[in-house]
């Protein structure tokens, strides 16, 4: 008699816990309001300004009160073009009090990438600082009903933040959240093919998986109240959103803001305010490693280092405990549509377990996790590579308009396949190896390949075009072409090419070299062979 394949299903080694399914984002992160209200909750790196919880409470009630006067309702949708700052923290939980959906962007993008996401977004409010405006201004006069707010005193033709800050909101209602569909935050994300396209993360799942990492007996992150935890790394993104800003907040931990990462900066914030939780990225990691100016600061109060959003070699994880010998160093491994975070490092956890270097943690709690065969589709058992795929209520409800790219990434049985290959080992600790998918990312960022090749294909002496990762020290990941000239274009310059680029795009996605090809590598669905190109680039022979 034959049986059926064994499901070998991965789940946390620390016991689930219950999870709140009846609070709405900013309830669950406020919900001890009443014995923190006098604490520190968000410190401005630059000006030393302080704010307690009470503080961000009552200021997001205001904001929620004056976007409420703006126009902006249950099920609108804020566009936050903002660098980390107090103004983020508020109308973040300002939109989430209204019921309103908040979708971030990189201020640095350039204004046609911040227009594709004002259009798919659906956004009908942008909040931003005076020296950003100029981007979105035309964008507001071109489409109607968009209403542009500025951080301070504003900016010509803006509403003013300071005013939204000063709103009465004596009879602000509360909105009717429905906690499990009403999606909370937009973050773009390309996925694991195609194009960016909005991530809706719902109030339940967000909750989900901040309680994940924080809440119960044994959390899986340990932050404390008593922590100072670092946050440079951009609100924007969903790593920095969630684990620094949202954990934070619901731990009862005090943020450090700093609006851009400089190493001197950042360790003298470090020593000044005692920071003990740093949530960093690789290339931020390697700067620490290469840098001398840490023998110079008193770095002692720092526990916890969490390195995540690309890999970081345990050569590297190794120099860095070296200067940080008290410190806890570790991974944490996430994905915008995983919700995000689908594995922890367990030696961040109250109740610590001991970890591997190279290892990004265990799968977090109430999650499954699985490793599937990409050929077959049949689960693997522990030590054999595959695709990583997680199941449980914090993971995305789907892309914003896109029921084919949800229906690609999510299959029938509620799995969400992440097109990262990596293994669970003895120990129940996860190891990325590869990439299935097309993502390029450069310093933590994302690259889409797709958005790239679009744009070449669009320039009259470019036939066809490529666009795939090249590994590198600093950044992990460079974004490098491979092109097609068309017919009588020969004297097109690679210079030309990344300058063509250049101009439409914000840094990390420019491209650092140009290969000329006679034809780009396709299988006979039209797909292009990236892995082919890759092992070219692996092997230098291109
Ligand atoms: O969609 P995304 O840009 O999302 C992220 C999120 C990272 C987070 C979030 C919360 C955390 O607490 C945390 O520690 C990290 O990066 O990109 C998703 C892809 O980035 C790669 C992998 O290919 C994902 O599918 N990636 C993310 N983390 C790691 C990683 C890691 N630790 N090691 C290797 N690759």
């Amino acid at each position: 008699m034959g049986s059926l394949p064994e499901q070998t299903i991965f789940r946390s080694t620390l016991p689930d816990i219950t999870i709140p399914d009846h609070l709405p984002l900013h309830d669950y992160v406020f919900e001890r309001l009443a014995e923190r209200r006098d604490r520190a909750c968000i410190i401005d790196g630059a000006t030393g300004r302080t704010l307690t919880v009470g503080d961000v409470y009552s200021l997001s009630r205001r904001v929620a009160a004056g976007l409420y006067s703006l126009g902006v309702r249950h099920g609108s949708t804020v566009m936050l073009l903002l660098p980390n700052s107090v103004e983020f923290a508020l109308a973040f939980l300002a939109s989430s009090r209204l019921g309103a959906v908040t979708t971030t962007a990189n201020p640095l993008h350039t204004p046609p990438e911040i227009a594709k996401q004002v259009v798919a977004s659906g956004a009908t409010l942008i909040v931003t600082e005076p020296a950003f405006v100029a981007k979105v201004r035309d964008l507001a006069l071109a489409l109607t009903g968009i209403t542009v707010v500025a951080t301070g005193d504003g900016a010509e033709g803006c509403e003013s933040f300071s005013d939204l800050q000063a709103a009465d909101d004596s009879s602000l209602l509360e909105a009717p959240i429905d906690v499990v569909n009403d999606v909370v935050a937009l973050p773009y994300s390309s996925g694991t093919t195609g194009l960016p396209k909005g991530v809706m993360l719902s109030h339940h799942g967000l909750v989900t998986s901040v309680a994940q990492l924080v809440d119960g007996d044994n959390p899986n992150l340990n932050f404390r109240e008593d922590d100072v935890v670092l946050c440079v790394l951009p609100m924007f993104h969903v790593y920095s959103l969630h684990s620094i800003l949202l954990c934070g907040m619901r731990a009862g931990s005090t943020l450090v803001i700093m609006k851009r990462f400089e190493t001197a900066k950042m360790l003298e914030l470090v020593e000044r305010h005692g920071i003990t939780i740093a949530p960093l990225v690789p290339p931020i990691v390697v700067e620490m490693a290469k840098t001398d100016a840490m023998d110079h600061h008193d770095l002692s109060s720092v526990r916890m280092v969490i390195s995540g959003a690309a890999p970081m070699g345990k050569e590297l994880q190794d120099i860095v405990h070296a200067k940080l010998p008290r410190a806890v160093l570790g991974q944490g491994y996430g994905m915008t549509e995983a919700g995000p975070v689908l594995s922890m490092c367990m030696a961040f956890a109250k109740e610590p377990s001991p970890v591997k270097s190279g290892a990004c943690g265990t799968v977090v709690r109430n999650a499954e996790l699985k490793i599937v065969d990409p050929e077959t589709g049949l689960c693997l058992r522990r030590n054999q590579p595959g695709e990583i795929c997680i199941r449980g209520r914090q993971i995305m409800k789907g892309y914003l308009n896109n029921p084919d790219a949800t229906a690609e990434t999510i299959d029938k049985d509620g799995w969400l396949h992440t097109g990262d290959v990596g293994y669970v080992d003895d120990d129940d600790e996860i190891f990325i190896v590869d990439r299935l998918k097309e993502l390029i990312k450069y310093k933590g960022f994302q690259v889409a390949p797709a958005e790239l090749e679009a744009m070449l294909i669009a320039h009259a002496s470019i036939a066809d075009a490529a666009v795939v990762p090249m590994k590198d020290d600093a950044s992990g990941e460079i974004p490098v072409a491979f092109v097609v000239a068309s017919e009588g274009a020969d004297g097109i310059t690679e210079d030309e090419i990344k300058q063509y680029v250049a101009k439409q795009v914000v840094f990390y996605k420019r491209l650092h070299k140009v290969f000329f090809v006679s034809s780009i590598p396709k299988a006979p669905s039209g797909k292009i062979l990236r892995k082919d190109l890759r092992a070219k680039l692996a092997t230098g022979s291109y």
